[in-house]
């Protein structure tokens, strides 16, 4: 019988050939789809959020099990979508404009993956237009923006009252190497996460 505990332990080790095998193993003895993705993927993903977050793993790790994560989901996504599963929320994510850093934003958008949210990435370099207008049609709860230039943080501001004045409520998330609760609080972004393991725990009060 598929094991759900040896699924998650799949993830964390980034071991991506045995969480497909369990994930396979655990659909064709009918285990629900949200189960394999609670008790299986995410445990593991949590687990492995929890250790970066604590510096007992680092970069090369979380790449490794969101990989095997992103493997068996492939496997899953079929499962979820007939038993009508709906995502933790959806959030659009980008790097803003003018800036072409993406090794951050990608890792905070595994993570949140990982945590069961539906992400939209709309990549690097991404306008206030384009975030406006890829929220509203994703109908996304959340927009995250990442920058890691001193020169594009004002990109967020830009968002941030381009978002305000376009009517959207949608609440807004931000992070990079050089953005801090500060300038979250000055540009009235809704919350500032410094690591990927934090975005997760900050997009779920968000939404809460
Ligand atoms: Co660039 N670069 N770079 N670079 N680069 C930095 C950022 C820099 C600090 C290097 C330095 O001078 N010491 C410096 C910025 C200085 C400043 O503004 N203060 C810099 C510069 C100047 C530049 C160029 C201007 C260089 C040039 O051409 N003269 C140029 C700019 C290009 C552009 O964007 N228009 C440039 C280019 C590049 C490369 C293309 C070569 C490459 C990017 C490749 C890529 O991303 N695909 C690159 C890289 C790799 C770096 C460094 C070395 C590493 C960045 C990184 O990936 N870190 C960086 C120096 C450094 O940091 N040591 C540097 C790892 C990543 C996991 O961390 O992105 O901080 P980070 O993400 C973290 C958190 O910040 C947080 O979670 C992540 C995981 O924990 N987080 C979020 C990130 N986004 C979040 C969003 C959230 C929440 C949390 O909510 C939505």
């Amino acid at each position: 019988m598929a094991n759900l505990k040896a699924l998650a332990e799949a993830v964390i080790k980034g071991d991506q050939n045995t969480a497909v095998q369990i994930t396979k193993t655990a659909i064709q003895e009918r285990t629900a789809a949200e189960k394999i993705l609670n008790e299986g993927l995410i445990a593991g993903m949590d687990v492995i959020g929890m250790r970066f977050k604590n510096n007992q793993v680092y970069i090369p790790e979380v790449l490794i099990a969101a990989r095997a994560m992103k493997m068996a989901m492939q496997i899953l996504e079929p499962e979820l979508v007939k038993a009508g599963v709906k995502p933790v929320g959806k959030l659009v994510i980008g790097t803003v404009q003018g800036d072409l850093h993406d090794i951050g934003k990608n890792l905070v958008a595994m993570m949140l993956k990982g945590a069961g949210f539906e992400v939209v990435d709309l990549g690097v370099d991404v306008t206030s237009d384009k975030f406006i207008q890829q929220a509203k049609n994703a109908g996304a709860d959340l927009i995250g923006m990442s920058a890691l230039l001193t020169t594009t943080m004002p990109s967020m501001e830009k968002t941030i009252q381009a978002i305000k004045k376009s009517g959207l409520s949608t609440k807004v998330m931000i992070g990079g190497a050089p953005v801090t609760q500060n300038y979250a609080d000055k540009i009235g972004a809704d919350g500032y996460a410094p690591d990927a393991a934090s975005a997760v725990d900050l997009a779920k009060r968000l939404i809460a």
